[in-house]
């Protein structure tokens, strides 16, 4: 294990690899905690919006010119649906593969193999892979449309909504939330009409939101498949990054995210035992029996069981 962990932190893309798997079945517990110390350095950017946005595109070319600089990147693509159907994924495939011949270049898309929430959790676990393996960028791309994606941008440092000139995308973004978690606007495929147009409303309802924070967030147009506005999308986050420095925003984004982590992480313990010793133990049928005749409530059951796990050897009777 040390061995792998030592291959791993030299950025070996086969190590890399097989932790990652391990990660993604869920079987991976020990080499996370050994992996957490050497994490922590990884710039993280989200980049979110709807599908066919231009997201992955965008990826690309953020990622070519972040290699120009001589960077380590890791990319994450995130789809609930399958990633391998669908011809805008089958496309994503192609153009990932070329970046992925990179050495400096480590690319995983994940599907979601049961629940969206434990999509998230590995989302995040495969973050930490690849921060512990020295990458100093991680893009994260997930489909801004479900809470999960949401949740998955807001592990990032910096999120980036893409958004386009189709179909009332403005409207559909401020109902998602979208706007909320935005760091930068990205408005892509710039050469259609109607892009200018979408630029201003944009600007105009920041202008309009009351402004907790110093920073405004930039709304940048982009033609992504002709790399244009795109070297301006970079420069604003890292003006971003300077910014969450330089107010010891940074910081305090990282805190909230691990406050966030150690409660779920305990929900998850709970859940667990939950499940396994009480929910699903025969003892519970005979309460609810006497639930349904009434001759307790769910109240007072309910909480007699959570001062069980609480204050193991408690027994009942008021708490
Ligand atoms: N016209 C135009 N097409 C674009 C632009 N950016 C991406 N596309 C195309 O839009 C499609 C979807 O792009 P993709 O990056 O896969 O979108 P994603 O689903 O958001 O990741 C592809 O066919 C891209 O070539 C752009 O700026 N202008
Ligand atoms: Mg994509």
């Amino acid at each position: 294990m040390t061995g792998a962990v030592n291959r791993l932190r030299r950025g070996d893309k086969r190590t890399i690899g097989q932790v990652m798997s391990e990660v993604e079945n869920g079987d991976s517990r020990k080499t996370l905690e050994k992996l957490y110390a050497f994490s922590g350095r990884a710039f993280q950017i989200g980049i979110t919006g709807p599908p066919g946005a231009g997201k992955s595109t965008l990826v690309n070319v953020l990622a070519e010119k972040l290699l120009r600089d001589n960077k380590k990147i890791g990319i994450i693509a995130v789809d609930p649906t399958s990633p391998f159907s669908g011809g805008a994924l089958l496309g994503d495939r192609v153009r990932m593969t070329a970046l992925g011949q990179n050495p400096n270049v480590f690319i995983r898309s994940m599907a979601s193999r049961g629940s969206l929430g434990g999509l998230a959790r590995k989302t995040k676990d495969i973050a930490l892979v690849l921060d512990a393996a020295g990458m100093d960028y991680i893009i994260i791309e997930t489909i801004g449309v479900g809470q999960v994606e949401l949740d998955i941008a807001q592990v990032c440092d910096t999120t980036i909504v893409v958004l386009v000139p189709e179909s009332g995308d403005s409207i559909q973004a401020l109902k998602a939330g979208l706007l909320e978690i935005a760091d930068i606007i990205a408005v892509n495929k710039g050469d259609r009409d109607g892009s200018d147009q979408l630029v201003i409303e944009l600007k105009f309802a920041f202008e309009l939101r009351p402004q907790k924070l110093q920073w405004q967030c930039p709304v940048i147009k982009t033609v992504a498949t002709e790399d244009m506005g795109v070297t301006d999308l970079l420069s604003a986050v890292i003006q971003h990054k300077d910014y969450l420095h330089k107010t010891g925003e940074f910081e305090k984004r990282r805190k909230a995210r691990i406050t966030v982590q150690i409660n779920d992480l305990i929900h998850d313990r709970i859940k667990d035992h939950l499940e396994k010793n009480i929910i699903n133990g025969g003892e519970l049928s005979k309460i609810i029996d006497a639930i349904y005749q009434r001759k307790t409530n769910p109240y007072q059951i309910a909480d007699r069981i959570a001062m069980k796990i609480i204050r193991p050897g408690y027994r009942g009777g008021s708490a």
